[in-house]
C-alpha cells in the first residue's frame, strides 16, 4: 500500500491529517505536480482525472478522491470515528463535509486555479470566475463564523472530517489572500483549536 502525495497541495494534506488523527502510517510517494507529472500519460493510468492524492492498495486497486480515501481508512480503522457514529450523526457529518467541500474548498481552489500561472495551459481559465469564487469564499467564511458561534466544531461537538476539509481549505486560501477577518472571532477560535492538534502538521 502507498499514497501518491504532494506536500504543498490541500487535498493530499486532507488525507495526511486524517491519517494522523487515526494514527495510521502509510508510505508516501511524492508526485511532482509543479512539473505536471500528474498530468502525464503514466500517472493518468493511475488516476485518469490526474489529481493527487491516490491510494494504491496491495492488490493494485487505485482509489482517488481524498474523501473516498478517508472513507476507506474509516472502515479499516474505525477509531477514532471521523465520519460520525449512528444514523443522525453520520448524516450531519456528511452534510457539513459536503458543505465545506462545495461552498468553501471549491471556491477557494477556484480562486487560485482560475487565474494563477500554475494552471495556465493545464485547465480552461476564466479570471472573472476566479474573482466570483473569491467573493463566494469570503461569504462562506462570514457564514461559517456565525455557525461557529454556537458549537465547538463544524459538525457539532466532535472533531470530524468536516473540520479537516475546512482547515485545509482555509489554510490554502492564503495563496489567494483569502483569510479569516479580525472580526470573525468564532472562526478564529475554531481555527486556532484545530490548528493546534498535532495532526495539523501532517
Ligand atoms: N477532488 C479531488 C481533487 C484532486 C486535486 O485536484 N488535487 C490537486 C491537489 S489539491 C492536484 O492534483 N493538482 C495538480 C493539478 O491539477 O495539476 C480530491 O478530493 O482528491
Amino acid at each position: 500500500m502507498k499514497i501518491y502525495d504532494s506536500q504543498a497541495a490541500p487535498n493530499p494534506r486532507r488525507v495526511r491529517v486524517f491519517l494522523a488523527e487515526k494514527g495510521i502510517q502509510v508510505p508516501y510517494e511524492q508526485v511532482d505536480i509543479v512539473k505536471a507529472v500528474n498530468r502525464g500519460p503514466e500517472f493518468r493510468k493511475i488516476n485518469p482525472m490526474a489529481g493527487v492524492p491516490v491510494l494504491e492498495l496491495d492488490d493494485g486497486t487505485h482509489i482517488a478522491e481524498s474523501v473516498a480515501i478517508c472513507r476507506y481508512f474509516e472502515e479499516t480503522n474505525p477509531e477514532p470515528p471521523l465520519f460520525g457514529v449512528g444514523a443522525k450523526e453520520r448524516a450531519l457529518v456528511e452534510m457539513w463535509q459536503r458543505r465545506m467541500e462545495l461552498y468553501l474548498l471549491l471556491p477557494i481552489a477556484d480562486s487560485f486555479r482560475q487565474r494563477h500561472d500554475f494552471f495556465k495551459g493545464r485547465i480552461r481559465q476564466v479570471p472573472e470566475y476566479a474573482e466570483a469564487q473569491r467573493q463566494n469564499a469570503e461569504e462562506a467564511l462570514a457564514w461559517l463564523d456565525t455557525e461557529l458561534a454556537n458549537r465547538r466544531f463544524i459538525a457539532g461537538d466532535k472533531y470530524t472530517i468536516a473540520d479537516i476539509t475546512a482547515m485545509i481549505a482555509i489554510d490554502f486560501g492564503r495563496v489567494s489572500k483569502i483569510t479569516i477577518k479580525p472580526e470573525q472571532k468564532n472562526l478564529a477560535r475554531w481555527h486556532a483549536e484545530v490548528s493546534s492538534r498535532p495532526s495539523a502538521k501532517a
